[in-house]
């Protein structure tokens, strides 16, 4: 004889769970206690909204559904902020939280909330298991569908009253079967190598779709073949590599970077894997006047800039091999001067030894001492920015940047899953000081784990991003100071370690430390934001010659 929750717990091990995120309450007792005879380990954290940050960090990077779980109510409102996050990611996440009892889920009652109708806006399925049949199905359903293309979240509240029933002794999960993406059908793919043929300067945006569709390889011969440029979005970084000739590096921080010159010019948009709540198409297309050929594994939203020459919906690889086919690679170079661009104005920091540390000088240095496989997280604010402009990414998912919810507070949770995933790699989180303060508790979770990894705050006792958009805005700012904790006292208060950077000099030694510690290290580096008025200013003044 097994229980609701044993049963449901076995289907999640049929799933290939191997990590639960969360904080168990009165309301999982019967769950928690299943989980203990199973190959899943649970980890226990001290916000909920950090373990559901943790769930959508794994499943961003492994493609497969990251489980948080919480109790009712509070537990799961204090989900609510990391599930949403990946559901606007597109981040596989299966959200679990228990339920009072379905006798008492009629009237007012201690802790009840209407679990399904909270998450529902935020999630592509959300449901309550209410009776241990249904389980089976409920538990594939959520799972296929958070996994499905666009990724996302699926939720699933479950009664206490339910998970102690008697499950039905025959009823055992379903068999997992991955979805595919459909084929591309061949006369798309003929009308989008006709418009890339007339095309005179086309132009490629990829986006984290490339990444999830694990096509960034497909796309840089297929690149190399037409020999046309690539631009990425924030959440495409390394789906092709910043050193490769026909990078032009990221585009969104605003539409006269550098590489937006290159859209101004551009007569055809090839956009891949593109997702519009990463970057608003009115924002490089404020004109609607570029043919936009759109290839993904799913349709293009509707939008008054993305109105679409051709839309080749299916494997997108597949999609990529079949219009090089078709169209004569191009000749003549195409990129030069906007790479360039990017690489001087890295070079002219590399040793610039102004205290506090300028923007472009930390993430040269910082670039220095990560290899092309670890993994960068950054968190949400002015740094983001400067991370997602000149941080050279390498390979696909080495520098995860949330930029569809674009919450603060992930970054250290997030560090947390990726050195879960990938224990041998070196894995940094880079954060603002608020971001940091906002799931700073998850240094106990990752020392009690033993996952070492480092975290690296840009220090300015501001909210710099909101100061940033104030002056921009309104040539003034306010109500955006605040004054931080000692962090090196603050991190050795865990047990972990923590140094400060006191001069330029210091970063790279102190970043190889920190790595050769092998432990949480908390590593608090002064910046220097007047950066980022002056950057503001010298791209306002960027004319394209191009
Ligand atoms: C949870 C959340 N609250 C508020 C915001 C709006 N917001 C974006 S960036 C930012 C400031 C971040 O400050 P900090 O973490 O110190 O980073 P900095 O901008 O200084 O690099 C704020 C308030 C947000 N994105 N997410």
């Amino acid at each position: 004889m097994s229980t609701a929750a044993q049963l449901f717990v076995e289907c999640l091990e049929n799933e290939g769970v191997e990590y639960i995120f969360g904080i168990p309450g009165e309301e999982n007792l019967h769950v928690m206690d299943a989980l203990r005879g199973s190959s899943i380990k649970f980890i226990t954290v001290r916000h909920e909204q950090g373990a559901a940050f943790m769930a959508d960090v794994y499943g961003r990077l492994t493609g497969r559904a990251g489980v948080c779980l919480g109790t009712l109510g509070p537990g799961a409102t204090n989900l609510i902020t990391g599930f949403a996050d990946a559901n606007m990611d597109r981040a596989p996440v299966v959200g679990l939280a228990g339920q009072g009892a379905t006798t008492r889920m009629h009237k007012e009652s201690h802790q009840i909330l209407d679990l399904v109708n909270l998450f529902e806006p935020i999630s592509k399925y959300s449901t309550e298991i209410l009776a241990p049949e249904i389980i089976p199905e409920v538990v594939r359903k959520a799972f296929k569908d958070a996994q499905a293309e666009k990724p996302g979240g699926a939720f699933i509240s479950f009664p206490e009253n339910i998970a102690g029933m008697e499950a039905p002794e025959l009823l055992r999960p379903l068999k997992v079967q991955s979805a595919t993406s459909p084929y591309p059908a061949p006369e798309k793919i003929a009308q989008a190598a006709e418009v890339i043929s007339r095309a005179r300067y086309p132009i490629i945006m990829a986006g984290n779709g490339v990444i999830r569709g694990r096509a960034s390889e497909a796309l840089v011969r297929f690149a190399e073949h037409l020999n046309i440029p690539v631009a990425q979005t924030f959440m495409a970084k390394g789906c092709i590599p910043f050193t490769h000739p026909l990078s032009l590096g990221t585009i969104g921080l605003q539409a006269h970077d550098y590489v937006g010159c290159g859209f101004d010019r551009a007569d055809v948009v090839i956009c891949i894997g593109f997702d519009m709540v990463e970057y608003h198409p009115e924002l490089w297309h404020p004109h609607a006047d570029k043919k936009i050929i759109h290839i993904d594994q799913t349709y293009a939203e509707v939008d008054a800039h993305y109105l679409l020459e051709v839309g080749v919906i299916g494997e997108i690889g597949e999609a990529l091999a079949q219009i090089a086919q078709q169209v004569e690679p191009r000749q003549g170079p195409q990129t030069g001067t906007l790479r360039d661009a990017i690489i001087a104005e890295l070079n002219d920091y590399a040793d610039d030894d102004g205290f506090p540390i300028k923007p472009q000088r930390i993430l040269h240095d910082t670039r220095s001492v990560m290899g092309d496989d670890d993994i960068l997280l950054s968190d949400v604010g002015a740094h983001k920015m400067w991370i997602a402009r000149l941080y050279r990414c390498q390979r696909p998912n080495t520098c995860i940047i949330s930029n569809g919810f674009a919450s603060m507070g992930i970054a250290l949770p997030g560090a947390l899953a990726a050195k879960l995933a990938y224990p041998e790699r070196r894995i940094l989180a880079i954060t603002g000081d608020a971001g940091f303060m906002m799931n700073s508790q998850e240094i106990e979770t990752a020392l009690r784990h033993n996952l070492a990894l480092v975290v690296m705050i840009w220090n300015d006792s501001e909210y710099g991003l909101i100061k940033w958009h104030q002056e921009r805005r309104f040539g003034r700012s306010g109500d955006i100071s605040f004054t931080n904790p000692d962090f090196v006292k603050y991190a050795e208060s865990f047990g972990a370690k923590g140094y400060r950077v006191e001069n330029a000099a210091e970063l790279i030694p102190t970043l190889e430390r920190a790595f050769n510690d092998d432990t949480v290290v908390v590593v608090d580096v002064p910046v220097d934001y007047r950066e980022n008025m002056k950057l503001t200013e010298k791209l306002g003044e960027l004319v394209c010659t191009i």
